[in-house]
């Protein structure tokens, strides 16, 4: 595995790639062109200006986290074709720049949902949660405004305000989208864009939904083992893989993470790795808030995971995912530097470990 690092791009984080460079273990990128709206084509230019300024500070770009997908094309709708062509282009740009990984997710109207961005911890650290109950009593539209008192001013991944201001009118267009027809629609896009993806080998790493259930009455369907082995054998390429995030899928406790892992055996193509807290053990009840990445602070077993990546051979980039606030850090929700770079340096410890057991040098 090679261990990576997101970063927004040097107008919009509040950590620096100097920083990151400094953090033990890691040597990659994962970034985006954070100032495109979904369905604009990357230019060959601004890619290779990211990719330029990554590798003058010494590190790769490992990936593109995200090339986000247009809702058009989510919808089904018939601008969707003009939207996929772009895609398209956008796709042949970045194999040009011999760039050969892209996470994307399949979420309508809103990427990942949080009730709290900073929600005051034992410890005087902050995480994110989210509570069902708030979630019930939260109106989609005006959602940002009631949250956003914890987002420092930052625009979050998958929550443009461009976007945002027309939730209603999104909300209007998915009205006759359910699971199965997202699922074509998944299918539809897949299947257009798989030939780019073979001719300049890009591994389309699919983000699951986050938290993984339906929200707000939208359907959501990269939510389970199930589903997800659906999506790959409606298209079956190596190409169309999956991004394995343990936080996300792990939101739903039903799923049993190190067992989907070795499922997903040569079509994990990306990792996020993060602990996440569950309120109460009780698996009815949803409420959960980012941990500490330490297996003991949260409610999965970091280790088996990993463990689980090693046994599968991944050799891809793997990533921290969301992080707590600590240390009086302020930055983008989850994506501080601190907290992230002490979850590097863990996930980079467990494989480490991991490898030496294998090798019969250390019993762990
Ligand atoms: C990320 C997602 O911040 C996060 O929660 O994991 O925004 C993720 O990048 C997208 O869903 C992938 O398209
Ligand atoms: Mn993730």
């Amino acid at each position: 595995m090679e261990m990576t690092f997101r970063w927004f791009g040097k107008d919009f984080d509040t950590v620096t790639l100097e920083q990151i460079r400094q953090i033990p273990g890691v040597t990659g990128i994962i970034s985006t062109l954070y100032d495109t709206m979904p369905g604009e084509v990357w230019s060959r230019e601004r890619i290779r200006k990211l990719k330029s300024e990554i590798e003058a500070a010494g590190l790769n770009l490992s990936g593109i986290e995200s090339v986000n997908v247009h809702d058009s094309i989510k919808i089904g709708n018939e601008e969707r074709d003009y939207y996929i062509d772009n895609y398209i282009e956008t796709l042949e740009n970045l194999g040009k720049e011999d760039i050969h990984l892209v996470c994307y997710n399949f979420m309508p109207v809103f990427d990942w949902t949080r009730t709290e961005l900073a929600r005051l911890n034992p410890d005087g650290s902050t995480s994110m949660a989210y509570r069902q109950a708030a979630v019930d009593a939260l109106d989609p539209e005006t959602m940002f405004e009631t949250i956003s008192e914890g987002a420092n001013g930052t625009v979050m991944p998958g929550w443009e305000p461009e976007r945002m201001a027309h939730v209603k009118e999104l909300f209007e267009l998915y009205k006759d989208v359910d699971e199965d027809k997202l699922f074509e629609n998944l299918k539809y896009f897949l299947e257009r864009i798989m030939p780019v993806c073979n001719q300049y080998d890009i591994k389309m790493a699919i983000h699951p939904d986050d938290p993984a259930w339906p929200v707000f009455g939208l359907p959501r369907i990269i939510t389970s083992k199930e589903n997800i082995h659906r999506m790959m054998k409606m298209v079956d390429d190596p190409h169309n893989g999956v991004t394995f995030c343990s936080g996300s899928y792990g939101t739903n406790p039903a799923n049993d993470l190190p067992d989907m892992i070795r499922s997903l055996k040569g079509r994990i193509h990306f990792a996020h790795v993060r602990n996440l807290k569950f309120i109460d053990p009780n698996p009815e009840t949803l409420d959960f808030e980012e941990a500490p990445h330490l297996s003991r602070c949260g409610s999965f077993d970091l280790y088996e995971i990993v463990k689980a990546l090693y046994d599968i051979g991944f050799e891809g980039p793997i990533r921290p995912d969301h992080g707590r606030g600590i240390w009086g850090e302020v930055s983008m929700p989850g994506y501080g530097l601190y907290d992230r770079a002490l979850g590097a340096t863990y996930i980079n410890g467990l494989w480490e470990a991991i490898e030496k057991n294998a090798r019969g040098d250390i019993k762990i």
